[in-house]
């Protein structure tokens, strides 16, 4: 998957180099490109922002500006390598020539974004986050973009960021654990919370088996699988319906046995 972030604050997106984000660039699964925004800027001052139409506090970044930047940033990835334009940075043909990304823009008016989001960007070859700053983007640069690719306006929480830098830092990594062979162990993207079954994860727990008057539950030391399971089951159930009951709605009742049912 091919990732570029357009900001005015590159060092903002340093993270990327780290865990497991730069362990799948260094694999190759993920080539995640940043850019400056500020390099499309056409005035000695590097200006990316203006006063509101219509009046009110803070500026709005240019939709001139933010359009020539994703302009050259799709173009860089449409070239072929047989129809004569010179191929993007390095000249070497990547899986995404000739395709088109989806521009995903953080914002806190955004869709909300959650696991079946991540799994849906995950499907793509090809992201393009344009992270705003200030009051937000002039709407036109989105309505504009729309005409030729998909975009998402994306919010990550019910909170305000001074930036979508933070943002973007969070979905790449949702996205990219997703990944084929980012991960190391497949299952662990099952039964964590938020997986299939739509619950929060049940609490684990390694050695000792006593630590400061805590004991590990009984159950965990049995051997018993069967009964592990159940235990986990039901702890996952318990803790979703106390700290998330908006999720618990939102299980499909097919996917309940008695035994939930009663916890
Ligand atoms: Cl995506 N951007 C900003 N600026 N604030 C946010 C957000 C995004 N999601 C929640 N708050």
């Amino acid at each position: 998957m091919r990732v570029d972030v357009v900001t005015i604050f590159p060092d903002y997106l340093a993270p990327l180099e780290l865990s497991l984000v730069g362990k799948a660039r260094r694999a190759g699964v993920l080539d995640v490109r940043v850019h400056d925004l500020r390099e499309w800027a056409d005035d000695r001052h590097r200006t990316v922002d203006d006063t509101p139409y219509g009046g009110g506090a803070g500026m709005v970044m240019k939709p001139d500006v933010w359009g020539e930047a994703l302009d050259d940033v799709v173009a860089s990835g449409t070239a072929t390598p047989d129809d004569g334009a010179a191929t993007p940075d390095d000249g070497v043909a990547t899986p995404d020539d000739g395709r088109r990304p989806r521009l995903v823009v953080p914002t806190p008016s955004g869709r909300r974004f959650d696991q079946a989001c991540a799994h849906e960007f995950a499907a793509e070859p090809w992201l393009v986050f344009a992270c705003g700053r200030y009051e937000g983007i002039d709407e036109r640069f989105v309505d504009d973009a729309a005409n030729r690719i998909p975009v998402t306006e994306v919010s990550i929480g019910d909170y305000v960021l001074n930036g979508g830098e933070v943002a973007a830092l969070v979905v790449v990594e949702a996205v990219a654990r997703l990944l084929p062979g980012v991960v190391g162990n497949p299952d662990s993207l099952v039964e964590e919370s938020h997986g299939v079954d739509g619950l929060l994860e049940y609490p684990v727990y390694t050695k000792p088996p006593s630590w400061r008057g805590l004991d590990v539950p009984d159950v965990l030391l049995s051997g018993h699988h069967g009964k592990v399971a159940r235990w986990r089951r039901d702890e996952a159930l318990r803790r979703t319906a106390q700290r998330r009951p908006d999720l618990i709605d939102r299980i499909d009742p097919e996917r309940l046995d008695a035994h939930d049912r009663a916890v």
